[in-house]
C-alpha cells in the first residue's frame, strides 16, 4: 500500500479527530526543549584559577583573570559540535558571580579584571545567539561566601540575582539548579558549617514562579523538575528504557525536593507516572566539572562522545555536556579537537535519512484518513505522524527502499504531544526473500536511537509495535549510515 506525494497530504487537513492524549503529556516549553537534543555546560569561574572543583567562597575576585576570554570562540566550537544551547555557571557553590550583581561585592565588579567592567554572563548570552544557541542559567542555591546564607535574607538575594540573570540577559531557555546543599564555607567570614533544610529552606514553589514570570518559556531544571529532571548520575547515561513521565519521591520516601530525590528510579522514570518530567544527562567532558591542567590528557574522545549521545539522546532524554573554559577563557585545544570530531560524525551519520526517499506503508491508518498516513514517518515533518485507530495497539509499518541500502542506526519519535504510547517495538529486515528480526527495544518517547553492532543491508524494514498503553502514534522512522558503513 503506496500512498501519495507527503508534502500535499501534510497540507491536507484531517477528517478524523487526532487520538485523544494518552497519560502524561509535555508542556510547549518542554515539547521546545526535546528538539534540542544537545546542549553545554559551560563551568567557568575563580575554581578554573584555584584548581578546585568546589570553592569555599573566600576567593580574591582578582584571581579571576581569563586574559584572552572570547565568547565567540567558545560558543562557535560549541555550535560546531552541533550543540543548541549553553548553560554558563553564572554563580557556582563559591558565590562569586560572572555578572556585575547588585547583591554582592564577590563578583567581577570587585575584579581588576577588565577594570571591573566584566560581565561573562553577557558576553556568553551574546555569543550564543549570534550563533543560533540557546542560552540558560545555572545559579547554584548554595552560596559559601554570602554571609546570609541559611537565613530568609540569603533567600531573597538569591531571588534578586535571578531576577537580574532572567531580565538582563534576553531570553533564557533553561534554569538549573543544582542539588548541592549546604556545608562548610566561609559565609562572610564566620567560616562555619551551616546546614539547612533542604526540603523547607529555599521556598522553592516561589522561586520557580518567578521564573515562570520572567521567563515563561524557560524550562526548570533540577533533580525534581518541575520541567527536566535529574537523570541520576552525573556520567551522561539514562535508563533503558528512561520513560519521561515521573512522580519523583524524597530520599527517605517523603516528598521530593531539590538535592532529596531516590535518585535510584531517576534514570529510567516511572512508565505510567503521573507528571512529564523528562531527564537531561549532564556529563562533563573531562573528569572534573571545572578546567583543570592536569585533566587535558584525559578528554573524552569524539567516540566516547558518541557513545554518550546514544545513551542520553538515543532514549529520549537530552545530553547536557560540560566542556569548561580554561584560564586563557578558552576552549583548551584537546576540548576543541573532540568537539570538532563529535561533530563531524553527526553531520556525517545524521546528514542523511536513508528512509527520504522510502515507500512507507502501514497495516493500519487512523480513520482510513491520509492525513495520519505511514508516509508521514518519512517526512521529515515535525507536525505529522502515523496514527491508527484507538483501541489497536499492535500495528506494522513497513519501509522499502526500492534497493539494497546500508546503515547501522535507526531513529524512531513518537508524536509526544499525545504522550508515551508506545511500549515496545521490533525491527525486522527484509533481505533476499525473508524477513528477519533485527533488533527490539523497549520505550520510544522523543527519541529511540537503535545503534546496531554492524552495519547491516536490507530493501526493506518494517517496525512492529508489539506492546502499547494506547493506539501508536509515530512521527519518525529513519535510517542512517555512520561513517564507515559501506554504501
Ligand atoms: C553539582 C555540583 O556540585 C557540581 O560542582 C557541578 O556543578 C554539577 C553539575 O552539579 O551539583
Amino acid at each position: 500500500m503506496f500512498l501519495a506525494a507527503p508534502a500535499v497530504l501534510a497540507a491536507r487537513p484531517a477528517r478524523v479527530a487526532p487520538p485523544a492524549p494518552y497519560g502524561a503529556i509535555p508542556s510547549s516549553r518542554q515539547l521546545a526543549w526535546h528538539e534540542l537534543e544537545t546542549t553545554a555546560f559551560l563551568h567557568f569561574t575563580v575554581n578554573t584559577f584555584t584548581d578546585k572543583e568546589w570553592g569555599y567562597g573566600d576567593e580574591d575576585p582578582n584571581l579571576f583573570q581569563p586574559a584572552a576570554f572570547d565568547a565567540d570562540a567558545i560558543v562557535s566550537a560549541l555550535a560546531a559540535a552541533g550543540m543548541r544551547g549553553a548553560i554558563l555557571t553564572c554563580k557556582h557553590h563559591d558565590g562569586f558571580c560572572l555578572w556585575p550583581t547588585k547583591t554582592t561585592e564577590h563578583s567581577l565588579r570587585a575584579s581588576s579584571w577588565r577594570g571591573g567592567k566584566g560581565d561573562v554572563v553577557r558576553d556568553i548570552a551574546e555569543a550564543a545567539r549570534r550563533h543560533k544557541l540557546k542560552f540558560g542559567v545555572y545559579l547554584s542555591p548554595w552560596d559559601r561566601n554570602n554571609a546570609h546564607y541559611g537565613t530568609p535574607q540569603y533567600i531573597a538575594v538569591y531571588r534578586q540575582q535571578l531576577t537580574e540573570l532572567l531580565t538582563g540577559y534576553g531570553p533564557v531557555f533553561e534554569v538549573w539548579h543544582d542539588g548541592a546543599n549546604g556545608g562548610d564555607g566561609f559565609y562572610g567570614g564566620a567560616r562555619e558549617k551551616r546546614l539547612i533544610d533542604k526540603r523547607t529552606y529555599y521556598g522553592w514553589p516561589k522561586t520557580w514562579e518567578l521564573v515562570r514570570t520572567l521567563q515563561p518559556e524557560a524550562v526548570i531544571f533540577s533533580d525534581v523538575g518541575p520541567d527536566i529532571r535529574w537523570v541520576g548520575n552525573e556520567q551522561g547515561i539514562a535508563g533503558d528504557p528512561c520513560w519521561a513521565a515521573y512522580d519523583p519521591v524524597g530520599a527517605g520516601g517523603g516528598a521530593a525536593s531539590p538535592g532529596d530525590v531516590r535518585e535510584s528510579e531517576s534514570p529510567a522514570g516511572h512508565r505510567h507516572g503521573s507528571r512529564w518530567l523528562p531527564a537531561e544527562c549532564d556529563v562533563s567532558i573531562r573528569p572534573g566539572w571545572f578546567w583543570h591542567e592536569r585533566e587535558n590528557a584525559r578528554v573524552k574522545t569524539a567516540a566516547q562522545l558518541a557513545d554518550l549521545y546514544y545513551q542520553s539522546v538515543g532514549r529520549g532524554a537530552n545530553l547536557l555536556l560540560n566542556v569548561p573554559p580554561n584560564r586563557d577563557g578558552l576552549l583548551s585545544a584537546e576540548d576543541r579537537a573532540s568537539l570538532e570530531s563529535f561533530g563531524e560524525y553527526r553531520r556525517a551519520t545524521f546528514g542523511k535519512d536513508l528512509a527520504a526517499q522510502a515507500h512507507a506503508a502501514a497495516s493500519h491508518m487512523r480513520g482510513n484518513d491520509p492525513a495520519y498516513g505511514a508516509e508521514h514517518l518519512v517526512d521529515g515533518r515535525s507536525g505529522t505522524y502515523w496514527a491508527v485507530d484507538d483501541g489497536v495497539l499492535a500495528a506494522d509499518a513497513t519501509l522499502d527502499f526500492g534497493r539494497a541500502v546500508t546503515f547501522s542506526v535507526i531513529r524512531l519519535r513518537e508524536a509526544i504531544r499525545f504522550g508515551q504510547r508506545i511500549d515496545r517495538v521490533a525491527v525486522d529486515r527484509w533481505s533476499a526473500g525473508s524477513w528477519t528480526p533485527l533488533a527490539a527495544v523497549t520505550g520510544i518517547g522523543a527519541r529511540r536511537l537503535i545503534r546496531l553492532e554492524r552495519p547491516v543491508t536490507a530493501e526493506r524494514l518494517r517496525l512492529r509495535v508489539t506492546a502499547a498503553s494506547a493506539s501508536p502514534a509515530l512521527r519518525e522512522f529513519a535510517v542512517f549510515a555512520e561513517p564507515g558503513d559501506a554504501r
